[in-house]
């Protein structure tokens, strides 16, 4: 069968990422021997264009729209990116595309409200690879669907939803598709290449979805074969940057520094970054990913107060938040911490801890957020039914935030102002247009990663600049020579 996979992703902040999921669905529809192709809207002038464009050449007997964010999850500037989704739907059925089905992970947080919202009747919930051939062989057979698994559909006005399976990794392509996508322009402009290490998370943190779309289990890829793949990236493709997809890239940890010694017994040059989390990586792996090329990685800590981090489900403790900070330190590792206020429970008090602990733990750069978006399933969402926060009918297909009644305004200007005091402190939502610049100087000077990395420079330059127009002097470019990476990249 023919089957056009369309990505619907147009977001470019923090920067373009490179449709990594539709290439894994599409590497699965040719191992069942469907006929793929992936039409790619994050860089579309006129999306109707190019999807009438895509349809004509290539005749799809279906079409399946992939979802990847929902929104970005801020409660300061809520952005929903369902009417991506909506207004392809609505070419793909005004062309005639005889099936239409919806799957993505910003789709399976919420399916059957997507699905009502875009007038679309089929999706598939959680990974595409089994679900999406099984599809397809049954659409093109003509049989029912109503056995397949991760299965929703509109059945007489309401929507059935059959349970998604989690396959192993044998079991699932060894390489994504990425022949099918511009991964040279996602390199150019978004700094990097994408790469998926492990599915699953068994952390517990009470508002994340992770564990939802990937499941609790660890499934674990073989190390040679991500070492084959890093190396067919870096050496075929040119790939000099790479994002670790995986939800925490150093758990568990003999993996990850079994991934950091091949890449140094083959001597792969690259730089590359990824989420870690302060329970699951020490000194001497912080120090082996150091010398593998990791130029910067990243800890989802939400909060840094005792009672918050307990509260969350969050695993982890303030020591050893200031022990792996100082890790880090120790081996000249950049890293960010990014925060989430505002969750059940926090006060001024846990606040206040929180902003002690960030300037203590010596970060590179601090990322905060403030609000909980719910999602349905996690245990936040169990919670702010009982808060009365949300009821039982809403269905969190739009942005919609937990945030304590405690978070004042004025304690967020108490932690803008805490912020504004420091360089390495963004404020999400509030230092958007920053953060927009940092991305067109960035790729102006043909800098890779992360942008994180650069905000201290780009603060100091920002003053200096002020300092100049003053006296009527121009710019001068962000990196001024830059960290060299490990690996031996100027950045
Ligand atoms: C890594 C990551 C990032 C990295 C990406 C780095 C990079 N260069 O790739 C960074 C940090 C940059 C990032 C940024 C953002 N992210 Co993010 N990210 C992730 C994460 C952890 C993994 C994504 C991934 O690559 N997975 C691996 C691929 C293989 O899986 P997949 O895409 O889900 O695809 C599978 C299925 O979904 C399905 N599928 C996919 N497409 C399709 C299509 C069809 C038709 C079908 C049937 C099935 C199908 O099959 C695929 C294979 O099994 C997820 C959480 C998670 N565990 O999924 C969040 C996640 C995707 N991100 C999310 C969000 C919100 C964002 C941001 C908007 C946040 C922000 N405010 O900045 C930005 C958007 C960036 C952009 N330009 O789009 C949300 C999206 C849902 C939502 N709430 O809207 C997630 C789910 C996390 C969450 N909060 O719940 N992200």
């Amino acid at each position: 069968m023919r089957v056009l996979l369309i990505s619907v992703n147009r977001e470019r902040q923090p920067y373009p990422v490179a449709p990594l999921g539709l290439c894994y669905v599409a590497a699965a529809l040719r191992a069942a021997h469907h006929e793929p192709r992936l039409l790619d809207l994050c860089f579309s002038d006129d999306i109707r264009a190019d999807i009438e464009a895509a349809v004509r050449d290539f005749a799809p007997q279906a079409v399946g729209l992939g979802l990847r964010n929902l929104d970005n999850t801020s409660m300061v500037a809520p952005v929903s990116y369902l009417d991506d989704l909506k207004e392809p739907c609505r070419i793909v059925r005004e062309l005639g595309v005889e099936h239409l089905f919806v799957g993505g992970s910003g789709f399976s947080l919420v399916p059957e409200a997507a699905l009502e919202y875009c007038g679309c009747g089929l999706g598939i919930v959680g990974e595409g690879e089994l679900a999406v051939p099984a599809l397809c062989n049954r659409l093109g057979a003509g049989r029912p669907l109503e056995d397949l698994p991760g299965l929703v559909r509109q059945v007489d006005g309401g929507f059935i939803r059959t349970p998604a399976v989690q396959e192993p990794w044998p079991g699932l392509p060894r390489r994504p598709a990425r022949d099918l996508i511009d991964g040279h322009r996602y390199l150019s402009q978004g700094g990097m290449a994408n790469l998926q290490t492990k599915r699953g998370c068994t952390f517990q943190c009470v508002y994340c979805t992770y564990p939802l779309l990937e499941g609790r289990g660890m499934r674990l890829r073989e190390v040679e074969d991500i070492l084959d793949e890093i190396e067919e990236l870096v050496e075929a493709q040119r790939a000099d940057y790479l994002f670790f997809v995986d939800d925490v890239f150093t758990t568990p940890t003999d993996h990850a520094a079994r991934i950091c010694r091949g890449i140094l017994d083959r001597r792969l040059k690259f730089a590359w970054t990824g989420f870690v989390n302060p329970r699951c990586a020490d000194e001497a792996l912080f120090e082996l990913m150091r010398k593998a090329g990791c130029d910067g990685v990243e800890f989802g800590l939400d909060v840094a107060s005792e009672a918050m981090l307990r509260r969350l489900g969050k695993g982890f403790t303030v020591a050893q938040i200031l022990e792996s900070s100082a890790a880090c330190r120790r081996v000249a590792m950049p890293f960010a911490h990014y925060l989430l206020l505002g969750g059940p429970g926090e006060t001024s008090q846990t606040i206040q801890e929180t902003l002690e602990v960030m300037d203590r733990s010596g970060a590179t750069a601090v990322f905060c957020a403030a609000g909980m978006r719910i999602y349905p399933g996690t245990d936040l969402h169990r919670i702010a039914l009982e808060e009365g926060v949300v009821r039982p009918t809403d269905s969190l297909l739009m942005p919609t935030v937990y945030c304590a009644p405690e978070l004042t305004d004025r304690l967020m200007a108490t932690v803008h102002t805490h912020a504004r005091q420091r360089d390495n402190w963004m404020i999400v939502g509030v230092h958007d247009a920053a953060m927009g610049e940092m991305l067109a100087l960035a790729r102006e000077y043909d800098l890779r990663g992360p942008l994180w990395n650069y905000l201290g420079q780009y603060r100091r330059r920002q003053r200096k600049m002020t300092r100049r127009r003053g006296s009527g002097q121009g710019a001068e470019p962000l990196a001024d020579g830059g960290t060299a990476g490990p690996a031996g990249r100027g950045r």
